[in-house]
């Protein structure tokens, strides 16, 4: 009799949600399903459910491709495409020095491909120029609590926490759509009225606050800060503060003190829009749910609307100095989080492939940290290059004097997710090598001078760290087309060709052996971990897990109960005053754009735009428009709409509601082409973070007429270079 299919346990290839997913393969292909897991209780998304189906996607990658003399781009072997770029790697380093090769990696990527990328750029490569698509994702959040925290580890605590406050406080995070099984996890705030949901738009998840179960604050867009600067106003000005705490365990809240008494209730209201009434009842909420005051818990967690500004570090550190305020953080049942997005976007941070750090979250400056990975690494800590450009810079320096003259991409799809996107395409037509590793051929791909089709998520073994710092694993369900290769193997090949020092392993495993040892006393610690102790033990574990000699470190899942990984064990009170948003809107452009996600697609929808379940549901780029302003450019639903920024335009249908401000349009940023919201997004930086303005900028909205040229469905195959020019939505 034969056996019955054997299943799988493993996790979701899309958020860091990690939702546990059980595979089974039938019949030669993968079916899904729910699996039981503190974070998701058995629950998928439509797009967990579906995610097989990218597994089958007809155009998937299974060869390499090199662009010829013709331009078009044409199949070939491994050896002749790894001989190739090989090639022209040597002549770019040897004629522009190392930096002229830059890397760009992605917070999807295993643990093991995020750390093999990183040593692979600084000893095979040489080049300090590697940065990833976090910087576009968690960079804000992740800078304002090292400065507050000392350490950055998304949620501090176990998800599952959140069930016992009476009080949430969410800035700019539309968990409803982005993280749907997580919204369970709310239950008891909105039972207790308590869920605070601060959007400029009414989400889905604002729309959670309904009916008493919360508040929602609707504020002008970028103005999060002197929202926060009031909610501390009226806590420090009403005596709300956790007095004992603030003496032991914090350090600067006098100054923060100063700067929210400048920022009164009717000021606020001013800037913001949001009423005093609303300011004080969301104040309250927040002291009477805290440790403090004998409430079962409070919580305030930031998303990327407040995150992706070009003050999101200060608007963070303020989201944190009001925690701090009210002693939620390091209690347990009370803290501040940030909810981490990408699928490893936790673990994508840690391993090396941002610009300023090595393993284990050292940084790249610090001599014992270089001299401790260059053991591992089995070099001379002398060759470890220093800190490189963050992304926005290193995609504006391609093809320019003294910049990369090639670039690696691994898991972004940059043309369709960076901001002022248009832009970013020059700059990788000015490179003299593209090189692109996917799955699929993404729009980023379509440009590449070598396409290398890689594994995807059930074809391959590795490790994923979850938004509450939690080491999963991710299995193999499925053998991969024959073509296509593991990312590993292909940096051994191309190490061994360009004659790096080093050993290469290919097995997932012994990577993270070698991780776990590069991380040995570094903040986030991994070296009490392996393949095998996580396949012994059915719970994940949350670092830091370091090694011990006798019974096995538990792992830490809540961090901060005793003190902070500050230099005085104290967190601090970061003080910054609002700016306002980089591009203020004027008689030129008199509306705001803010962007974000709806529930069906996935990022660049590089992945979810190739699931006809998905597609279906949600086949088009739109962008969302008040009725009073609908009214004022004889916008009707349906309508296909222009909209324009200092950067250029966009073009969507029109889906009027009152779900915006009347002063703002609302587009996600999913699709490619002329609809594509990152042609008008303002590439601005946070000075601290080199986070992007994604969130917010000036735009005019028109309606057009009729007479537009036909609109034709973005290619979602194809290579030819020029088939993105007559894109369109439809
Ligand atoms: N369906 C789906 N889920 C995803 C993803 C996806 O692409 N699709 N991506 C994953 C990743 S990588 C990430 S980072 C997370 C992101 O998860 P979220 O942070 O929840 O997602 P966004 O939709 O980008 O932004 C959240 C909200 O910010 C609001 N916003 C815009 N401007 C402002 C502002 O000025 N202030 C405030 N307070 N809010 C503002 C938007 O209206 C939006 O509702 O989702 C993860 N999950
Ligand atoms: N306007 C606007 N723009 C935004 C945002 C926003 O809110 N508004 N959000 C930003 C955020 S938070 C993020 S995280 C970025 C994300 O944007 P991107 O970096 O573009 O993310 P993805 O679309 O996930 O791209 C991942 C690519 O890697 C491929 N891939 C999947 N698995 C693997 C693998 O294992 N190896 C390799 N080599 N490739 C793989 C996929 O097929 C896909 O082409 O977008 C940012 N852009
Ligand atoms: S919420 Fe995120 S991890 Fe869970 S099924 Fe949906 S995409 Fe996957
Ligand atoms: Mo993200």
């Amino acid at each position: 009799m034969a056996r019955p299919p054997q299943a799988v346990a493993s996790h979701c290839p899309y958020c860091a949600l990690q939702c546990a997913q059980s595979l089974t393969l039938c019949s030669g292909t993968v079916e899904v399903a729910g699996r039981d897991f503190p974070t998701n209780r058995g629950g998928l998304c439509q797009k967990g459910w579906t995610s097989a189906a990218v597994l089958r996607a007809p155009d998937r990658l299974t060869t390499p491709l090199v662009r010829g003399r013709s331009g078009e781009i044409e199949p070939t072997s491994w050896d002749a495409a790894l001989d190739l770029i090989a090639m022209r790697l040597k002549e770019i380093r040897d004629t522009h020095g190392p930096d002229a090769v830059a890397v760009f990696g992605g917070g999807g990527l295993t643990n093991e491909k995020a750390y093999q990328l990183g040593k692979f750029a600084r000893i095979a490569l040489g080049t300090a120029n590697i940065d990833y698509n976090g910087r576009f994702c968690m960079s804000s959040a992740v800078a304002a609590m090292n400065r507050s925290l000392g350490v950055d580890r998304g949620l501090p605590f176990p998800l599952t926490d959140l069930g016992g406050a009476d009080a949430i406080l969410l800035l700019g995070s539309n968990l409803a759509e982005t993280m749907p099984p997580a919204v369970a996890h709310l239950a008891g705030a909105r039972a207790a009225g308590g869920l605070i949901v601060v959007d400029p738009r009414a989400s889905a998840t604002a729309r959670l606050a309904d009916d008493g179960a919360g508040l929602h604050l609707q504020p002008v867009p970028g103005t999060d800060l002197p929202v926060l600067l009031g909610l501390l106003h009226v806590v420090f000005a009403e005596g709300l503060t956790d007095a004992a705490y603030v003496a032991q365990r914090t350090t600067g809240a006098e100054d923060a003190r100063r700067l929210a008494a400048s920022w009164w209730p009717a000021r606020v209201e001013a800037v913001t829009g949001v009423s005093e009434v609303q300011l004080r009842a969301a104040a309250h909420h927040l002291a009477a749910a805290s440790p403090s005051r004998g409430g079962s818990g409070a919580y305030v967690l930031t998303g990327r609307g407040v995150e992706q500004s070009s003050q999101g570090t200060a608007t963070v550190g303020a989201a944190i100095n009001l925690a701090l305020a009210l002693g939620l953080v390091g209690r347990v049942g009370s803290g501040y989080g940030a909810i981490t997005g990408q699928g490893n976007g936790q673990g994508g941070r840690e391993h090396g492939q941002k610009s300023d750090q090595l393993p284990g979250y050292r940084m790249i400056d610090d001599p014992a940290a270089r001299a401790h990975v260059a053991d591992v690494w089995g070099v001379d800590p002398a060759i470890i290059p220093g800190k490189g450009r963050p992304a926005v810079e290193l995609l504006d320096s391609l093809g320019r004097e003294g910049g990369p003259r090639a670039l690696l991409v691994h898991g972004a799809n940059l043309r369709v997710s960076a901001p002022n996107a248009r832009h970013v395409t020059d700059r990788l037509d000015a490179l003299d090598l593209l090189v692109v590793c996917d799955v699929v051929p993404s729009e980023t791909a379509q440009r590449a001078d070598v396409v290398l089709p890689v594994l995807q998520w059930a074809e391959e073994e590795g490790t994923m760290t979850s938004l509450e710092g939690r080491i999963l694993r991710r299995r193999k369900a499925i053998e991969p087309p024959a073509g296509a290769r593991s990312e590993l193997w292909v940096w051994s090949e191309l190490a061994s060709r360009l004659g790096a020092p080093g050993v290469w392993e290919i097995d997932a495993a012994l990577v993270f052996d070698e991780l776990a040892r590069a991380s040995a006393g570094g903040r986030a610690d991994y070296s009490g971990l392996s393949h095998a102790r996580l396949d012994a033990e059915d719970a994940a574990v949350h670092w830091p897990c370091p090694a011990t000699d006798g019974v096995p470190h538990p792992g830490t899942p809540r961090l901060f109960l005793d003190d902070f990984p500050t230099p005085d064990g104290r967190a601090r009170f970061v003080v910054a005053d609002d700016v306002g948003p980089a591009e203020a809107t004027g008689p030129d452009a008199p509306t705001h754009l803010v962007t974000g996600r709806v529930l069906q697609h996935y990022q660049s929808g590089a992945q979810t735009r190739r699931v006809a379940e998905l597609a279906g549901a949600s086949p088009e780029p739109f962008v969302e428009v008040h009725p009073v302003l609908a009214d004022r450019h004889g916008i009707e639903p349906g309508d296909l709409v222009e909209v324009t920024s200092a950067r250029g335009s966009a073009r969507a249908i029109a889906r009027v509601t009152d779900a915006v401000r009347p002063d703002t349009v609302f587009m996600p940023f999913h699709w490619a082409g002329v609809g594509s919201a990152n042609r008008v997004t303002n590439d601005v930086t946070d000075p601290v973070s080199g986070m992007p303005e994604f969130k917010v900028c000036a735009v005019t909205v028109a309606r057009l007429d009729l007479a537009a040229p036909p609109t034709r469905a973005p290619a979602t195959t194809g290579l030819g270079r020029a088939a993105t020019a007559t894109e369109v939505p439809t």
